[in-house]
């Protein structure tokens, strides 16, 4: 049994979405967290060792970091497919997105919404922009990051899509609404929002 811990409107949610999409069994627990607004308070029942969500634990594990979590359910719940495993010609690619996705987008994301200079060369990521010519030309030929087949590297980045297209920090392109809708409109994520609603959170 998976435990997700988990705080309503915080990057936890998708793994809800995740969770669902791979037929594990797990539960929820509840905690909070301190919100960008002041509100909220450190849980002294969170493993993470910064109070933040999502963590996972199974068992004596403890797994944090979003992408990490990803990969860790998705090679242990391989049923589905939803993340190719060891040997899969896929593979590399979807290392290679997870490790973006954090390394890259989420910075590049927030470094635009913070206003900080980005200087090509010392940064370890880029500007939003060339994030999104690279997303642009990879979802102009296929339906998912890695291809034809959905994978959990969706699960992080179509969702923070959907959070954040239309804001002035990502413009909304028909490419893009294609995709985000391609993602939400899989029945494990309307699963994970009904869970959410019946957690009082949604
Ligand atoms: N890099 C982490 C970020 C986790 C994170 O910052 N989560 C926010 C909620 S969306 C949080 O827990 N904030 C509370 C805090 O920073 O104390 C991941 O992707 O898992």
């Amino acid at each position: 049994m998976i435990t997700l811990y988990h705080a309503p409107r915080s990057r936890a949610s998708r793994f809800i979405f995740l969770l669902e999409e791979l037929g594990a069994p797990y539960e929820l627990k509840e905690v909070s967290i301190r919100r960008g607004d002041g509100s909220g308070a450190l849980d002294t029942a969170n493993p993470h060792p910064h109070g933040k969500v999502p963590v996972i634990r199974d068992g004596e594990t403890v797994v944090y970091e979003s992408a990490a979590i990803a990969l860790y359910l998705t090679d242990k719940f391989p049923q589905h497919g939803i993340g190719p495993l060891v040997g899969d010609a896929t593979r590399g690619a979807y290392l290679t997105w997870l490790a973006y996705y954090a390394g890259v987008m989420e910075p590049a994301w927030m470094s635009a919404f913070m206003k900080w200079d980005v200087r090509r060369g010392t940064a370890g990521w880029v500007k939003t922009d060339e994030v999104m010519e690279l997303v642009k030309a990879t979802l102009s030929k296929q339906p998912f990051l890695l291809g034809e087949k959905f994978s959990a590297a969706d699960v992080l980045v179509a969702t923070t899509f959907k959070l954040f297209m239309g804001s002035p920090i990502l413009a909304k392109t028909d490419l893009l609404e294609a995709y985000v809708n391609r993602v939400a409109s899989r029945p494990a994520y309307a699963r994970a929002q009904d869970i959410e609603a019946k957690a009082g959170h949604g």
